[in-house]
Formats: C-alpha cells, sequence, structure tokens
C-alpha cells in the first residue's frame, strides 16, 4: 500500500498516467537490494596514478556526520520508507581504514523505468573507497525495504557533484544486483554526464551551489558560491579571502575538509582549471558558456 501511495504521490507532479500493472502494486514486498558502484571525481583529484581508490580525507577528519545531510537541502527530495532516516549507528564504521574505508554519503534514487522524471524512492547510502556504496552498517548492499521487486530506472547523485542516471532499467529484488556507473561501456542518460578516469567513470565534482551546473564564471558560479563561502565565514573577522575553512561544506570542491579559494590546489582553482576548463579546451561537447550541467531526466 505503501509503495502504491508513493506512485501516486509522485504521479501528481506528472501528467502522464501510471501503467496499470504498477498502479495496482501487489502487497507482498521482500525490499530490494543493490550492489552499487560509483566514483567521484572531487575524491579523485590529486589521486595520481588512479589506484582505483577515492581519497577518504572526510572520514579521516572526523567530518562526515552519522546523520544523512540530504534532508538538509532543498535539492535533495527524499522519498519513501528509508529516505531521510539513514544514521550510521556504529562509529566504528567511520574507523574502517584501506579500501572499505567510506568517502561520504551519496544520495540514490530508483525510478519508474518508463516514466523517467518520476521517483519512486530515495536512499541515502555510504560510498566506500573502492566504489562500492553500501548501507549505514559501512559494508552490507543498500536496501530499500518497503519496495517490491521490478523494474527500475537507477539514479546516482552526491551533494557537490552532477548527478547520473543508466540509461537502461534494473530487474531488482531482494537478491543483490550489481548497478555499476563506473563502467565505461554502459550507457547514461546525456551526452556528457560523467568523465572518465582512467577506465573508470565517475560524477563531475564542483556543484557546490547545487543548482546542477558546474561553472567557474558568470553570476552565480561555483567559483563566486566558494569566494563568499570563505569571505564570509564566521571566523573569517577579517574578510580575507585567503582564509581557510574547514568543515563538511559542498564548496569543498576536492573534498579534503577544507574550502580555499586561493591557491595551486585551493577549491577555486581546481573548479576553474582542472574541471572546467580542463574540459572546455579537451571536450568539444562541453557547453560554450564554460558550464557542465547535470542530465538527470
Ligand atoms: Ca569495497
Ligand atoms: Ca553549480
Ligand atoms: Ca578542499
Amino acid at each position: 500500500m505503501k509503495f502504491r501511495n508513493l506512485l501516486i504521490a509522485s504521479a501528481l507532479s506528472c501528467t502522464a498516467l501510471l501503467p496499470a500493472s504498477y498502479a495496482t502494486a501487489v502487497s507482498q514486498v521482500d525490499g530490494i537490494k543493490i550492489n552499487l558502484k560509483m566514483y567521484l571525481q572531487g575524491a579523485l583529484l590529486g589521486v595520481k596514478p588512479h589506484t582505483g581508490l577515492m581519497r577518504d580525507d572526510l572520514r579521516a577528519a572526523k567530518l562526515i556526520p552519522l546523520k544523512e545531510p540530504y534532508s538538509a537541502f532543498e535539492k535533495y527530495s527524499h522519498f519513501g520508507e528509508m529516505g531521510g532516516q539513514e544514521a550510521i549507528k556504529s562509529p566504528d564504521v567511520l574507523e574502517v581504514t584501506g579500501q572499505d574505508a567510506i568517502v561520504d554519503w551519496v544520495f540514490v534514487e530508483l525510478r519508474h523505468p518508463e516514466l523517467q522524471k518520476i521517483v519512486l524512492a530515495t536512499r541515502s547510502a555510504l560510498l566506500q573507497r573502492d566504489g562500492d556504496v553500501v548501507d549505514v552498517d559501512g559494508k552490507s548492499p543498500v536496501s530499500f525495504p518497503g519496495i517490491e521487486a521490478g523494474s527500475y530506472l537507477v539514479a546516482v547523485r552526491h551533494r557537490n557533484h552532477l548527478g547520473v542516471m543508466a540509461m537502461k532499467s534494473y530487474e531488482l529484488s531482494a537478491t543483490p544486483s550489481l548497478v555499476d556507473f563506473t563502467d565505461p561501456k554502459a550507457s547514461y542518460h546525456g551526452s556528457h554526464p560523467m568523465l572518465q578516469i582512467s577506465d573508470k567513470m565517475a560524477l563531475f565534482a564542483g556543484d557546490a551551489n547545487q543548482d546542477g551546473e558546474v561553472r567557474a564564471e558568470g553570476d552565480s558560479s561555483d567559483k563566486d558560491y566558494i569566494f563568499f563561502n570563505v569571505l564570509h565565514a564566521s571566523d573569517n573577522v577579517d574578510a580575507n579571502y585567503n582564509f581557510i575553512l574547514s568543515g563538511y561544506l559542498e564548496g569543498d570542491i576536492n573534498m579534503d575538509g577544507q574550502v580555499k579559494y586561493q591557491g595551486p590546489t585551493s577549491d577555486g582553482a581546481l573548479l576553474a582549471f582542472d574541471i572546467v576548463f580542463f574540459w572546455r579546451y579537451n571536450c568539444p561537447q562541453v557547453d560554450k558558456d564554460c558550464r557542465l550541467v547535470e542530465e538527470l531526466p
């Protein structure tokens, strides 16, 4: 019943009609589990050569919150039984080091297989250094307990990266299926929704202001966002743009626990040069206005 209500609630925002099979969803629900994989460019900036392991600086600096962060963001709407309730119960989860150390929280969406804009369920989950997305215990496949088995589109998002959705729908059930967003041979929505780093795909970093674009120039650019973050920081009493702001912050493009505007490895410089300008000169598809745009349906 919960699933059906969700569908109806979601459908209110869409003019299309739901297929009869979904509108009469059965009540027996075993839940869905997914073995999800993804990389974040921000946590790979400065990692050379590419080892397949993201940095876990936020974890090492004890900055990752125990409660999922996405409920607090206007641009991330949770749906479903789990969405927004996720919390790490044992702090030991954030003590794990090595390839399974936690990099950050990510946001996972299950969408209707034909009505691509309709989000049926969301979850916040944890990302490991090797790209595995896991449940709040830090190791199990991501679980959607209130959702019945069936065909779903899957999208992944992150609080300062551009989200992406796989082109094909997946048959998901209580037996975990692999959904791999790192596979360069798989198809994803959009013309250049992700970047390839070595032999893996990664979500584009740089959307500090969560407006679905990565921009280094113009009004409301992400670079300006970083600048004003630093300038208006409460401890920055002299309004110095070289001030270093520490914390769990969306302006932290390279996910090292600090927001810096100026300097060779600052978030401002990485955004402008390593992300936006790099793509402007190396990738002909990039927008002439020098921005990267999220291509989620
Ligand atoms: Ca792993
Ligand atoms: Ca942006
Ligand atoms: Ca940073």
